[in-house]
């Protein structure tokens, strides 16, 4: 058996220190395994068809093995440790060192031989989500092929048909195994390199997680109550930024493997889909839009010229899915003038903690957080607290980005008389009463009355 580098010769050292081998027996490619959450450079294909290859939102792609003309991978289920943000790591379960597992690339074509290595204490099976293939290679425990046992290695082998964007994830005690982490992306490159070209393309998973502030495992009986929102298992401020250089065509895959619809919302541009589930859409077929939903189990690919350069967000739009867990029970407390009232109010509603009467001071509150907890809504930019938790990154478009360079370029520099700015001349005038609609409306500032909105959420801290 040859070394890892007659495999990929030049490819490995792409994969970056973070990339170490795992030796499988004779007759098994080798299963390498990454050791960092950070996003990998693209990995270029050492042999077989041309591709333009995608770069996985703090992921990797796995090398392969060719063996007489057969593209083979080695995925290994086993539990992971993950870090889903900086100050946070998870107890999941996942392939070859991370959950999701790595991102696998072929060509439409390509004939692929899959071995699944079972590390898990309990059963497993891989269905590889979109595909066309032999029936008996869709990976539905009990109705296409046995479940995997703990230690044993199964073996799934087609031709991948159809170019597009997929997943994989387990058919074996699906609520747990997915609860836990386990699912990865799949591309299927077009047989043309010039077909469907981009200068970017980026991929990557949206997960949920049921993690007690405090504990480090997922909850894996819960249903809808999730109250971690991530892409590829990375809460925001943990997802790397997608940087682009300017006028770049890019793409952004999007995979949902959670419970619920994710509208995916890019700020500065506008995309159109060009990618769903079942392939490629007709160009007549698509329209512009800046947010398109993406439901549970469904894969979209959106495409935009970045041609206005800055830092855009790109988030899920639920507000609730850029917040990560609550670590105590608060109550909402906005308008709300608590001079006094505190120590009242903290009598009747145990737990009581003042949250901010003018909203939005979320990202800036001081509160003592459980071990391995996250803040609900924290990073920092140049102008302050980002005040995000989630499913939130931001797309840096960089006249001066090279072709092909993935960095970080820092914070985006505004051209003087650019940035919304502070109204320093007059006050406004004092709000006065005014009628609408026949009713009088009284201006909170002269009222008595305080309007006072408590909202406790109940229980466990979960957000649909
Ligand atoms: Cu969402």
């Amino acid at each position: 058996m040859s070394s890892r580098r007659d495999f990929f010769t030049g490819a490995a050292a792409l994969v970056g220190a973070g990339l170490v081998s795992r030796a499988g027996a004779a007759t098994l490619p080798e299963a390498p395994v990454m050791n960092t959450a950070a996003t990998q450079p693209p990995l270029p294909p050492p042999n077989g068809r041309p591709y333009n290859p995608v770069v996985t939102l703090n992921g990797w792609s796995l090398p392969w093995r060719m063996n007489n003309g057969v593209k083979e991978f080695h995925l290994i289920a086993e539990p992971v440790v993950r870090e889903i943000a900086p100050g946070m790591k998870a107890n999941l379960w996942g392939y070859n060192g991370q959950s999701p597992g790595p991102t696998i690339e072929v060509v439409e074509g390509d004939r692929v031989r899959i071995f699944v290595t079972n590390r898990l204490p309990e059963h497993t099976s891989i269905h590889w989500h979109g595909q066309r293939l032999p029936n008996g290679m869709d990976g539905v425990t009990g109705l296409t092929q046995p479940g995997i046992q703990p230690g044993k290695t199964f073996v799934y082998e087609f031709v991948a048909r159809r170019p597009g964007t997929f997943m994989y994830h387990p058919h074996a005690d699906e609520m747990v195994q997915m609860a836990m982490g386990m699912m990865g992306f799949w591309v299927t490159h077009p047989k043309n390199p010039s077909q469907h070209r981009v200068d970017r393309d980026f991929v990557f998973l949206l997960n949920a997680y049921d993690i007690e502030p405090g504990s480090y495992t997922p909850r894996v009986n819960e249903m809808l109550d999730f109250n971690l929102w991530t892409f590829n298992s990375r809460a925001f401020p943990g997802i790397d930024t997608m940087n682009v250089r300017l006028n770049d065509r890019v793409r952004i895959r999007v995979g949902n493997l959670t419970m619920t619809n994710h509208p995916i919302h890019l700020h500065g541009h506008e995309f159109e889909v060009t990618g769903t589930d079942g392939g490629w859409t007709r160009p007549e077929s698509r329209w512009p839009e800046v947010t398109t939903d993406v439901g549970v189990g469904q894969m979209r690919a959106i495409e935009f010229i970045a041609d206005e350069p800055g830092d855009w967000a790109f988030h899920c739009h639920k507000s609730h899915h850029t917040m990560n867990a609550m670590g105590h029970d608060v109550p909402t407390l906005i308008g709300v003038d608590h001079r006094g009232v505190a120590e009242k109010i903290s009598k009747l509603v145990p737990d009581y903690m003042v949250m901010g009467d003018k909203g939005g001071s979320m990202g800036d509150m001081e509160m003592a957080l459980p071990d391995n907890t996250l803040p609900m809504m924290t990073g920092h930019g140049p102008f302050g607290g980002v005040e995000m938790g989630g499913m939130f990154t931001v797309l840096k478009v960089r006249k001066d980005q090279k072709a092909g360079d993935y960095k970080d370029p820092g914070w985006y520099r505004h051209p003087p008389g650019t940035v919304a700015y502070e109204w320093k001349g007059e006050p406004p005038a004092a709000v006065r009463s005014r009628s609408a609609g026949g009713q009088a409306m009284p201006a909170a500032s002269n009222s008595p009355e305080v309007e006072v909105t408590v909202r406790k959420p109940k229980g466990h801290q979960g957000h649909h």
